[in-house]
């Protein structure tokens, strides 16, 4: 069964001119791309998205890292997504993840990760519904 999930390019992809080349990785991986946009996350914005992870005593430097420039929201559809991204994208830190993957590829560190895929699909739902109204999740045609 098709399923979405919730993909973000980080600010780091953004200042590093990687936007054409991950989103070349995401589509050659066979993910269609259903809605997509820029925007900077406000603080409470980065916050809220980040909520579960308030406790983390990373969550301040988090937040001030995906507040530091424009990000790039985007809906996927595949079948089995959400998992089929985790594993396009690899590891959380760069140094652990494996060979091809996307923050293997790109990323400079465990904050600096070049792009967030959500872990679970209930999760992928709620952070799709974080950004995208449902007037704005059509369908692609087959
Ligand atoms: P994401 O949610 O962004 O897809 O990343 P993830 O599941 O692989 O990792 P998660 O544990 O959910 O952490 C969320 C993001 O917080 C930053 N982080 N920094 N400095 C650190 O030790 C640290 N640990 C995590 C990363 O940007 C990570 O992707
Ligand atoms: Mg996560």
């Amino acid at each position: 069964m098709l399923e979405r999930t919730l993909a973000i390019l980080k600010p780091d992809c953004i200042r590093k001119n990687l936007i054409g080349k991950v989103i070349s990785h995401i589509e050659e991986a066979g993910f269609k791309i259903v809605a997509l946009k820029m925007l900077k996350l406000t603080p409470e914005q980065a916050k809220a998205f980040y909520y579960v992870h308030r406790e983390k005593p990373f969550y301040s430097d988090l937040v001030n890292f995906m507040t530091s420039d424009k990000v790039v929201v985007m809906v996927l559809e595949k079948e089995n997504a959400v998992n089929d991204f985790r594993e396009l994208i690899g590891a959380t830190d760069p140094k652990e993840a494996k060979e091809g993957t996307i923050r293997k590829l790109y990323a400079d560190n465990k904050q600096e990760n070049i792009v967030h895929g959500s872990d679970s699909p209930e999760n992928a739902k709620i952070e799709i519904s974080f950004f995208f109204p449902e007037s704005e999740l059509i369908a692609n045609q087959m």
